[in-house]
């Protein structure tokens, strides 16, 4: 019998590269896609079956974490092996704009999920991993961050998650739910959302270098995260569900970047070497050097300025994580550091704006405006 396993936020970054693993592992895989006006499913196209198709692996219901009875009908209807909490209104400024939604979505959706698997009998068959996340600390309490860092909360798409992290770990005491959290630390990717620094960043160097755009503008360079790669990221979710016990883990790399240091980075991919100067919102960053003809651009351009429409109320300054326990105890190990993954980014927005810029001097429109 093939293993059963349930993904919600199926179409987003870590909901891609989890499907692809599971059904490389042999699962039928299950995803809960929202309705939306447009089709919201570009990342996992790839991997769509024809639903005539005698052997089919992967399944798409409607659904929204924010419907008990459509979770309910779903979680009975498929009864998973393992479900994956992914969904998540996942955008910590714009929770902000929109606390409210992000509580329902990002902390009662988990009480959702919890619930249906109490209601429907399901404790002793069905386990189920927590995408809880590095914004927990928020406010630097100790570093490097571990299991037993204490959490300090700095926005309502952090709070939510509070939430969601102990009534997960509530009911796998009180009900012994195989319920586990995995606090993974910031992990980016090609199909990271554009919104998110890194890709916005590699967008933009990307369009910059094509001469389709002239300047990047930011918020906060001091911030410091500890980046890795999705596809490192999603492994470690599944081991979690492999394990004899249910339990909290902490995922990331070790190492920490400030945003400053990943713009550098993802231009010099481009053989463009920045500079800068100032200070707060008066920082900018400009070319020192170019050793690449095919992207030339003047020592003394200046491509980078901060926005401080781009600071959130409240930052959060500093994650860098302890993974010791994910390695001693799940033995994982990420295959990407800070370079590879700003080079894979970097490159593939090449790739996707070259395009762009073919067909837009072939005299097609395209969506991305020059700027
Ligand atoms: P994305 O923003 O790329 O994807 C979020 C997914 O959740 C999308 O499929 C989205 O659907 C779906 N979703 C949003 N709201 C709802 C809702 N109300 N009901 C059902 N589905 C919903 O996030 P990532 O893939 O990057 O992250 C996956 C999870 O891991 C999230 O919970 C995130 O908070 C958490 N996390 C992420 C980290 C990271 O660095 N990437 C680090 C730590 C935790 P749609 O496509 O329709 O918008
Ligand atoms: P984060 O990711 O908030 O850590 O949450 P994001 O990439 O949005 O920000 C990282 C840091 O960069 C600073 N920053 C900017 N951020 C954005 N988005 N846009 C800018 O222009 C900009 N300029 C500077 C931010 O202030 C911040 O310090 C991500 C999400 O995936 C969450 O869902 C997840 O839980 C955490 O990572 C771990």
């Amino acid at each position: 019998m093939k293993k059963k396993a349930l993904i919600t936020g199926i179409t987003g970054q870590d909901g891609a590269y989890l499907t692809e693993l599971l059904l490389s592992k042999g699962y039928e895989v299950h995803g809960i896609k929202r309705r939306s006006s447009l089709l919201n499913t570009d990342r996992i196209d790839h991997l769509y079956q024809d639903p005539h198709e005698e052997q089919i692996n992967l399944i798409l219901h409607y659904g929204d974490l924010s419907d008990s009875t459509n979770l309910i009908r779903i979680i009975s209807a498929v009864k998973p092996d393992e479900i994956y909490n992914l969904g998540a209104m996942s955008h910590v400024k714009v929770s902000f704009d929109t606390p409210e939604y992000t509580a329902n979505a990002d902390g009662l959706g988990t009480l959702r999920l919890l619930e249906a698997i109490r209601i429907l009998g399901l404790e002793k068959k069905t386990k189920i991993y927590q995408a809880s996340t590095s914004e927990l600390y928020g406010l630097v309490q100790a570093v490097p961050q571990s299991e037993n860092t204490p959490f300090y909360p700095r926005s309502p798409y952090a709070v939510a998650k509070l939430y969601a992290y102990w009534i997960t770990v509530n009911y796998r005491e009180a009900y012994g739910i195989f319920a586990s959290n995995g606090i993974l630390f910031n992990h980016e990717s090609p199909l990271r959302g554009e919104t998110f620094v890194t890709r916005k960043i590699t967008r933009a160097v990307a369009k910059i270098a094509l001469g389709m755009q002239n300047k990047l503008y930011l918020g906060n360079l001091d911030a410091q995260r500890d980046w890795g790669h999705a596809k490192d990221f999603v492994e470690a979710m599944y081991l979690i569900l492999q394990q004899d016990e249910p339990g909290d883990f902490v995922i990331a790399t070790g190492v920490t970047t400030t945003v400053r240091e990943f713009v550098r980075l993802a231009f010099l991919q481009v053989g463009i070497y920045l500079a800068f100067t100032g200070h707060g919102a008066d920082e900018k960053g400009y070319v020192e050097n170019c050793t690449n003809p095919d992207f030339y651009l003047e020592p003394g351009t200046e491509v980078v300025s901060v926005d401080p429409n781009y600071y959130r109320p409240t930052e959060v300054e500093l994650l860098i994580g302890n993974p010791a326990k994910a390695k001693a105890k799940l033995g994982w190990e990420p295959k990407y550091d800070i370079y590879s993954l700003a080079n894979e980014m970097v490159m593939a927005d090449l790739e996707l704006f070259g395009r762009d810029k073919l067909l837009k001097e072939s005299g097609y429109v395209v969506n991305d405006q020059y700027e």
